[in-house]
């Protein structure tokens, strides 16, 4: 049944302005290095790699307010955007490797121009929704949520190399999953917004199971839109995936953490997939990172039919002695 073999394009991210540590412009390298292609491809998905985006070197790239690298990131992003519009016109499940969370614009914005109106699962111990006007950082990866979402545009100023970006979700159509580290403009937002959050505390009361039904539930009580799911390495704990640049404690489980992709896999909408974070550099010893990058692409198998217990291909037939 091969039309009804998963088919993924995979685009590389390799950028790091929205943030300042090093390192994670090399996570989607490290990732193919550790099989993801091979093994989606033994799950039965056929694979095309889109191979990895450049970004242009700006001489010139002052902060704007309190906003780091603003030109960088806007460039790279609207280069993003076209990269997930172009494979998902070719018909893929598009799975971004980053690279740091700042490209979660250019990929939103990239799956909404292609799609239409779509549901966001942001899974990250990070809102990542401070406006330019209230980040403690400048880091644009801490304010991506912001750019994309309509009821916020009219807190978020004029930016260089940001006017191709149109807001493109609905409040409504977006539900965090693990936050444990909020700045406080970030938690009167989402109290503001009325948006579905799964803490960490509601992940410990309800259990995984329950916040991934209410979360599907949540989202296709109307109409079943399209999926982006934007998955942040650090939402999983420090103890198993510590190569990431902003670790935080009491994360989920491996466990917990594939069972989500697993979960969103049965709802057949996932549309697109980004996974972020993933800093080789942030590690303290080789096993470190070799866990969080495994795990991570555990989390990416998941998303396209891998069982925890094995998986056998749909035509598999048993050999006659
Ligand atoms: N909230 C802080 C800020 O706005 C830190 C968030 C960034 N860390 C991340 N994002 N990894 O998920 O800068
Ligand atoms: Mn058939
Ligand atoms: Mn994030
Ligand atoms: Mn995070």
């Amino acid at each position: 049944h091969h039309h009804d073999r998963r088919s993924v394009g995979i685009i590389g991210a390799p950028f790091s302005r929205g943030q300042s540590k090093a390192g994670v412009d090399q996570g989607p390298n490290v990732i193919r290095a550790a099989g993801l292609l091979h093994r989606l491809e033994q799950q039965g998905c056929a694979v095309k790699d889109y191979g990895n985006l450049t970004f242009e070197e700006l001489d010139h790239d002052e902060p704007v307010g309190r906003v780091k690298r603003v030109r960088a990131v806007g460039s790279a992003n609207q280069r993003l955007s076209k990269a997930v519009q172009d494979v998902k016109k070719d018909g893929h499940t598009a799975v971004v490797l980053g690279g740091d969370h700042s490209l979660g614009i250019g990929s939103i914005h990239g799956h909404a121009m292609a799609v239409g109106d779509l549901s966001v699962v942001w899974v990250d111990a990070h809102a990542d929704i401070n406006t330019p006007l209230t980040t403690p950082t400048g880091n644009i990866h801490g304010q991506s949520m912001s750019y994309v979402l309509r009821e916020l545009q009219s807190k978020i100023p004029v930016l260089p190399n940001f006017s191709w970006l149109k807001p493109c979700v609905s409040a409504k159509d977006l539900v965090y999953i693990g936050l444990r580290d909020l700045d406080p403009a970030e938690h009167y937002i989402l109290k503001l917004l009325g948006v579905k959050a799964f803490s960490m505390s509601e992940v410990d009361h309800l259990g995984v199971t329950r916040v991934m039904e209410e979360t599907c539930d949540y989202l296709s009580a109307k109409v079943k839109k399209p999926i982006h799911l934007s998955y942040d390495i650090d939402v999983i704990d420090p103890s198993v995936t510590p190569a990431t640049g902003t670790p935080v404690v009491g994360g989920l489980t491996y466990r917990e953490g594939v069972y989500i992709t697993e979960h969103l896999c049965q709802t057949g909408l996932l549309s697109v997939v980004d996974m972020v974070e993933v800093n080789p550099l942030r590690g303290q010893t080789e096993k470190d990172v070799e866990s969080t990058v495994s795990t991570a692409v555990d989390v990416l198998l998941g998303c396209f039919g891998r069982r925890r217990e094995g998986n056998h291909e749909s035509d598999y037939s048993l050999p006659e002695p």
